[in-house]
């Protein structure tokens, strides 16, 4: 209103572009020819495949970017309180398709595709994966955005665009080589750089103390190197809802000060180099799934983009008419997910503290209600730890702060309980060598809620991992601050509707039903899950399922259900036993495949580059899937959920999900084997005493490795496989406990023997049908939208608010 001209140029704007790009199949192929000739330079009759994806992308892009704008005019008329997600991982898989089912685009664009002779799926297949991940906890946070925009939640995500995504595993003489994958090569239509989006963050230097303007006493981090985060949002299209959320990576671009000293020195080249170096924050994701390491630049990509994204989100607080710092909590929950950003509790305060200029004691009570903590592992090797040292020469304010947070705190617990080793579990620092910050204690000491994601996993937390916090809790009279949030699945990109799920129980028995859901799988029609499976093995792994298995004699056939066993998954650079087991499949797939005798009746292959696309065409075909952790140390699994929601069934031990899986779908739907989570401690006693019988069907096998039947002639293979049976036998490494610390000996017969009921059970067709469906049947617990609005009513306090399917103009601006 004090801007007349601003106004008017906004109304004409606005007229301009009052009504959304329509969808009709005409539409879409004028938008698309536009953006090949405007956006790509390309002819309209001239153009390759990619570029028919990214112009295709593009038509999609300026949909999703109404949606995304019109949703955040929204969300600030109506001033809710939002989510923030915090996560170094978002495994998001292809956009294109999941763009288009959600934005409820699918027969439109066929038509529009079709009829310019364009099959939509070889569009799909022409996209890079972005796997900005390592496995289940980054896709989790990728569901969990898909099921934040579909409930109409005014939820972002913040990460990191690194420039290399997870690497792509390739497959040579059966060992895994590890290329880097440049996922942003070729462009990626999907995501909008913002240049005039850009926060800077310092890292080293030195605190100097001081006088602020208003005489106030002041703490100054000063000096160092300072780089730009700059935003690349990334659409996130909820699915029946008009609602589009932000996913928002930051990436790492030199500080906009050209280094003039080195310039006009004529040390051009230098200035250069030292540009690039900032840009190597953002450049590659750690792959180490559920293991962590202590490397400096991991702790600088933490902070880098923990930095950004608190920036980001204080100023849209600050943006609000009158503004007090006391309503943050009422507009703002933030849900670190792992440790990995756990440096927020620190910078939050500090951007409170020294750059807000709020009180010490207010800021703190603002940071522990906003800030929430979810733990994903009990795994010792996962927990992160920082040396001082280290953290004290790149984030000297932080160690500052946390030295007073711990302080303050250490002080309550001697009050309260008297000096002892529980409060050397509780603090912060853990004394030794080489003295650390214990990153899991800043996150439970920080949070306001703290969660684990499964409810065996919630009670090993509270019980095992840590203990003195939950007492503490109870205590003072708070032990739901531990909650438990058993993770889900997106449905979207598994399966389309799951809320009808259950009235399908009714029809378990039902021939007419039985014979639709074994087409589905089973039948000849080209277009089934199997029939693209078994084009994928053939085209990725040269093997031909199809072929080998029909050529089984009748007699044969009664006597053994023959099998196809497909193994995958990525090891991380420097675990050595993961390498040799991915050497190892490969070489008992060759010799088994290639045997007159078993070739017949079992295939056995290593996948290789398992990663979203390739789950998408796995999952839906699998009759069985194994989630055969040791009792107590996968915290939740999230597979397990996707093949049930198809109709697969499970061979699994009790841990994680799988316990739920079977609460809800029944106990005959799953082939339960193995020691349970009580048993685990009394049987690695055994194990370590070397009371610890091996099954002679087990001694069998390792008799043949022993023997090289599997190593090929090569004896460094031989001489590894050696090494693993070693580990097994417990005859290394006494004490240090290298032996089978995942007690595999100890639960092998009752895995041959659950094995043997799953060839029963598939022998009897009506009665494996039966099971299949009750338990996809019975999923619905498992989608994400339960998950997430959990997390939106315990944790959060956040409401939907949809936006109406029109904007109107006093909304924007
Ligand atoms: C899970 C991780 C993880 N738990 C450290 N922990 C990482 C830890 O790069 N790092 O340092 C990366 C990942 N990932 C998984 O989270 C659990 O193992 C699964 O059981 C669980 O389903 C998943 C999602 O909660």
């Amino acid at each position: 209103d004090e801007h007349p001209d601003q106004q008017e140029k906004m109304e004409k704007l606005w007229k301009l572009m009052d009504t959304y790009e329509p969808n009709d199949p005409e539409s879409i192929q004028k938008s698309f020819a536009r953006h090949l000739e405007y956006s790509l330079a390309c002819t309209r009759f001239n153009f390759t495949m990619q570029d028919a994806y990214r112009a295709a992308g593009l038509v999609l892009r300026d949909r999703l970017l109404e949606s995304l704008n019109d949703t955040n005019a929204y969300y600030r008329k109506m001033d809710v309180k939002r989510g923030y997600y915090l996560s170094a991982e978002y495994l998001i898989g292809r956009h294109m398709q999941n763009a288009i089912a959600n934005l409820d685009l699918e027969q439109p664009f066929k038509e529009a595709f079709q009829s310019l002779g364009m099959e939509l799926e070889d569009l799909f297949h022409e996209e890079a994966d972005p796997a900005l991940g390592n496995g289940g906890l980054g896709r989790l946070a990728a569901c969990f955005l898909d099921s934040m925009a579909t409930l109409s939640l005014p939820c972002w995500g913040y990460g990191i665009r690194y420039s290399y995504g997870m690497f792509k595993q390739e497959i040579q003489n059966g060992r895994q080589v590890e290329m880097p994958d440049f996922w942003i090569g070729d462009g990626c239509p999907f995501e909008i750089p913002r240049p005039d989006i850009t926060y800077p963050v310092r890292l080293y230097g030195q605190v100097v103390e001081g006088l602020d303007a208003s005489g106030e006493w002041c703490m100054n981090w000063v000096g160092g190197d300072i780089v730009q985060a700059m935003a690349y949002d990334n659409p996130i299209p909820g699915f029946d809802t008009y609602n589009t959320n932000n996913l928002r990576l930051w990436r790492a671009c030199p500080s906009k000060e050209f280094d003039l000293d080195q310039y006009s020195a004529a040390r051009f080249t230098d200035a250069v180099e030292s540009r690039r170096k900032a840009e190597d924050l953002s450049a590659v994701l750690y792959p180490n799934d559920a293991t962590y390491e202590g490397k400096e630049l991991r702790l600088r990509q933490q902070y880098f983009f923990v930095s950004a994204s608190l920036q980001d989100l204080l100023r849209e607080f600050i943006k609000r008419p009158n503004y007090k710092w006391s309503d943050l909590p009422e507009k703002v929950a933030v849900q670190m997910n792992d440790t990995h950003p756990t440096i927020a509790v620190a910078e939050m305060m500090r951007l409170l503290v020294d750059v807000m200029r709020v009180h010490w004691d207010e800021a703190w009570e603002l940071t522990t209600k906003c800030l929430n903590y979810t733990n994903h592992t009990v795994m010792p090797e996962a927990l992160e730890k920082w040396p001082v040292e280290m953290m004290t020469r790149m984030l000297p304010r932080h160690v500052q702060i946390i030295g007073e947070l711990n302080l303050r705190w250490i002080n309550a617990l001697v009050a309260k309980y008297g000096d002892g080793p529980l409060i050397q579990a509780l603090s912060i620092f853990e004394e030794g060598d080489v003295k650390k910050i214990r990153m899991g204690n800043l996150a439970i000491m920080g949070a306001n809620k703290v969660n684990g994601v499964a409810a065996i996993h919630t009670e090993i937390i509270k019980k095992e991992t840590f203990p003195e916090f939950y007492k503490y809790c109870c205590d003072i009279g708070k032990p739901d601050k531990i909650v438990n949030m058993t993770n889900g699945v997106t449905p979207r990109r598994w399966l389309t509707d799951m809320t009808k799920l259950k009235d399908m129980l009714k029809f378990k028995e039902d021939p007419k039903l039985h014979a639709e859901w074994m087409e589905m799988s089973l039948g000849p029609r080209k277009k089934t899950a199997k029939a693209k499976l078994a084009a994928f093995v053939k085209e990725k792994l040269e093997l031909d399922i199809d072929e080998e298995l029909k050529k089984m004699s009748p007699a044969d056939r009664a006597k053994v259900q023959k099998r196809v066993v497909l193994i995958g998954g990525k090891a991380a650079s420097a675990y050595v036993n993961a390498k040799i087991i991915i050497k190892l499949i490969n070489n008992v797939g060759k010799v088994i495949n290639n045997d007159p005798d078993t070739g017949k009746l079992l295939k056995v292959a290593f996948v290789p580059n398992y990663c979203v696309s390739a789950a998408q065409v796995m999952i839906p075909a699998s009759d069985i899937s194994e989630h055969i952790s040791t009792a107590g140390t996968e915290a939740s699994g999230t597979s397990n959920m996707k093949f049930v929601m198809n109709g697969g069934l499970i061979v699994g031990t009790m841990d994680g999900a799988n316990i739920e899986i079977r609460e809800e779908c029944g106990e005959d739907t799953m082939f339960i084997f193995g020691c349970l989570e009580n048993e685990v401690a009394g049987v690695a006693a055994k194990a370590k005493s070397g009371h610890y019988p091996i099954d002679s069907r087990l001694q069998a096998v390792f008799q043949a490795i022993r023997n090289g039947e599997f190593s090929r002639g090569e004896p460094e293979a031989q001489t590894e496989f050696c090494s693993l049976i070693d580990k097994l036998c417990n005859t290394q490494g006494a004490g240090t406990w290298e032996g089978d610390k995942y007690l595999v000996v100890h639960d092998f017969p009752s895995f041959v023997d659950a094995q043997s009921r799953v060839d029963a059970t598939y022998a009897d067709k009506a009665k494996w049908c039966k099971l299949s469906i009750q338990a996809a049947s019975c999923m619905a617990k498992f989608s994400t939208d339960r998950t997430i609005q959990e997390y939106a009513d315990v944790i959060w306090g956040v409401k939907p608010a949809p936006r109406p399917m029109e904007t109107p103009l006093d909304w924007i601006g």
